[in-house]
């Protein structure tokens, strides 16, 4: 039924396994929560509704330490855990973190889930149900975890009229016009979600933003949203138009470093925190796509973030400072212009601001290099910037599973010291900083489903998870998303895991191999349009990131090129700027190769780029095969809507394969490997 696309992974349905389940029951006999506090409510109403679910049979709440208890409390209230857990233990949790363990006491074999604030047992209890939903042993838990990364966010790019900016699965969630009377459900479900995955704030408005949303009557629809989902430790957070103080304050400028303009901030920061105590702070896109900034009044970025972060700090809040700038007047390749910007300015930033930066240099491909910036600004946080709506990446349409895509990021050596992957870089650990984070860019809507494509969910799920252990892997990650989603049954799992793993590099395959970018059609970004170059800036323009002529192909950004790769460590440029180190995956990106160079395989660079298009679309349908065995395990209507929407990937893989290869042969004069001329 459409509620199990729903519920996302938090479906609670009953152990199907019945040895297990006896196992569970016997484990599990009550709840002992005091409730006193709104995120310990929410934890117990949690840890009621999963286990009725779980075990098929209500859970009581029980003031008496039973055996089979599961023991909800903070060390500071409770002298029972204060015996039963040292502090020692719970000295490096911080405020999310939390402690599982099954303990003797009295007698009585419980479970204790435990931490130093409240936020961290709401975390114990979602990790704790995880447990269960993916039929994990529960008898002898010794479980300690806390977040690697501080601020864990979603970036809505949700607009006043609840269109969504590059949004897939129907309208904004945010029902604007009935706010802040009406709390509809869905908000506290969202909560719940992302609760569950440690992300623990929203972003609730789009970068490209509109001022009006900081005037009062938004502010109380703001302040409904922010009770809905303080119980989750969820904090909301903003974005902020920088000519704000021009377009609603009336002010002349919006100078930073003006008085008055400095003024109006804090006065208007103020006002919010009035509304929303716990306001999280602002998120601004500045002097970027024609959205104002202080580059308007000669200023830098970093005068324009302090005056923000100064407006912010009194009330502990903090201020994310997006990095995805580039000018079409600047005659740069896009590339480098955000490290141009933005490394001179490397110690300028309050401590309260994060700068945010993409993934990759470019937007959001399928395949980008890890963006120079990490590694380049040791005193600056930088905050990881990915996009879970599907912009470049077929949108809800096409499957693709992408913790592979952003594990890949994490995973790479800046070498800008020891121990600097992009993963330390972010976390804080290379550089000592204690503000860190992550944000995805949603890819929710008012769909039934949530996310539009039913694997939508997973990259959501992963942006949270990864967020709060940067090491799980991306099996680890997919497999405990398709069994709480789906089914524990092996058979469906190992399949699909395999599918999903596969998915992120067969898509890189039928729509840019080798390491071609934005060559999707233009504005919308749907679909192949390598020929395209009639947008009004020229890096828009694919066919400025392509640069196909009779001799070759990709984008020379080594010396003799545009030299970008001199943003990197030498290390890292080095491994790239030499085309028999340039890893097949980056080649496009950083060298203009000539048709008939010859690759490691021994075939020439054309007869490669041919047979990765033909891969992917074969490999669309490898997955479609995969699927059609599933049918079996799960709903009928989830199983439909995937193998539907797998039929519309498998032709549009076609098309992609099609459009490129026919449109390079324009320049490549080469014929299409005969291998692949019977028609399909
Ligand atoms: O990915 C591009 C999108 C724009 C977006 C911009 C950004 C919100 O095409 O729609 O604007 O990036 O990240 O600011």
């Amino acid at each position: 039924s459409a509620e199990d696309g729903y519920r996302l992974w938090l479906r609670y349905n009953t152990i199907d396994n019945p040895a297990l389940l006896q196992q569970y029951r016997q484990q599990i006999t009550s709840i002992n929560c005091p409730v006193d506090d709104g995120k310990l409510v929410a934890a117990n109403q949690e840890l009621q509704t999963g286990l009725s679910g779980l075990l098929g049979k209500k859970v009581p709440a029980q003031p008496a330490i039973i055996n089979g208890a599961v023991l909800l409390g903070l060390p500071e209230r409770s002298p029972v855990i204060r015996k039963l857990v040292a502090d020692s233990a719970l000295a490096h949790l911080g405020d999310e973190g939390f402690i599982i363990r099954t303990v003797m006491y009295e007698g009585k074999n419980i479970t204790l889930i435990t931490a130093n604030k409240e936020a961290g047992i709401l975390y114990g209890v979602f990790h704790f149900l995880r447990l269960m939903q993916t039929q994990q042993p529960i008898r002898q838990l010794s479980i300690t975890s806390a977040p690697k990364i501080k601020i864990r966010l979603l970036n809505h790019w949700d607009n006043l009229n609840r269109t969504v900016e590059r949004g897939y699965a129907g309208s904004s969630i945010w029902d604007w016009q009935r706010l802040p009377g009406y709390i509809d459900q869905r908000y506290i479900d969202y909560a719940r979600a992302n609760a569950s995955i440690g992300i623990n704030g929203t972003v609730l408005t789009n970068v490209n933003a509109n001022a009006i949303i900081l005037t009062d009557e938004w502010l109380q629809k703001i302040a409904a949203l922010a009770n809905a989902f303080r119980p989750y430790n969820i904090k909301v957070y903003l974005t902020a138009r920088f000519s704000a103080p021009v377009e609603i304050g009336k002010l002349k400028t919006a100078d930073p470093l003006n008085e008055e303009v400095r003024k109006w901030w804090k006065d208007k920061t103020d006002e919010i925190y009035k509304y929303i105590p716990d306001f999280g702070g602002f998120l601004v896109k500045a002097n970027s796509e024609g959205q104002p900034g202080p580059q308007n009044y000669n200023r830098t970025h970093a005068d324009g973030a302090n005056m923000l972060a100064d407006a912010v700090a009194p009330h502990g809040g903090i201020i994310m400072w997006r990095a995805f700038v580039y000018s079409n007047e600047t005659p740069e390749d896009r590339f480098k212009q955000a490290y141009n910007d933005f490394k001179p300015l490397d110690g300028q930033f309050r401590k309260n601001v994060l700068v945010q930066v993409k993934n990759g240099p470019i937007d959001f491909q399928p395949r980008e290099p890890f963006h120079p910036l990490f590694g380049a600004m040791p005193q600056t946080p930088l905050m990881m910037e990915y996009q879970l709506t599907q912009e470049y990446l077929g949108f809800a349409t096409h499957l693709v599973y992408m913790a592979p895509l952003f594990k890949e990021v994490l995973d790479a050596d800046t070498h800008a010291k020891n121990n600097s992957t992009v993963a330390q870089i972010v976390d804080g650990t290379t550089d000592g900083h204690t503000l860190s984070g992550m944000a995805g860019v949603s890819n929710i809507g008012s769909d039934i489903n949530w996310t539009g494509h039913p694997f939508g969910q997973a990259n959501w799920y992963t942006l949270g998870r990864l967020a709060w252990d940067n090491t799980l892997t991306s099996a680890q990650i997919a497999n405990e998303w398709l069994r709480q989603t789906f089914t524990n049954k092996s058979a469906f799992v190992d399949t699909v895991q395999k599918l999903m793993l596969a998915s992120r590099e067969i898509m890189v395959n039928y729509m840019t191999p080798l390491g071609l970018h934005h060559i999707m059609g233009y504005g919308h970004h749907y679909g192949p349009a390598p020929w395209y170059n009639k947008a009004p800036r020229a890096d828009w323009n694919p066919v400025y990131f392509h640069k196909a002529d009779s001799i070759g192909i990709g984008f020379n950004r080594t010396a003799t090129g545009s030299n970008a790769l001199a943003q990197y460590q030498p290390a890292v440029r080095q491994q790239f700027e030499e085309l028999a180190t340039c890893p097949e995956a980056f080649l496009l990106w950083f060298h203009h190769v000539p048709w008939d160079y010859k690759m490691h395989s021994g075939k020439t660079l054309w007869e490669t780029l041919c047979d990765k298009y033909y891969s992917g679309v074969d490999s669309v349908r490898w997955i479609q095969r995969s699927w059609n065995g599933m049918k079996n395990y799960i709903d009928a209507e989830r199983f439909s809507e995937v193998k539907q929407l797998l039929a519309i990937q498998e032709q549009e893989a076609v098309w992609w394969r099609n459009a490129c290869l026919l449109y390079f042969q324009t320049f490549s004069n080469k014929p299409i490997p005969a291998r692949y001329e019977k028609p399909d």
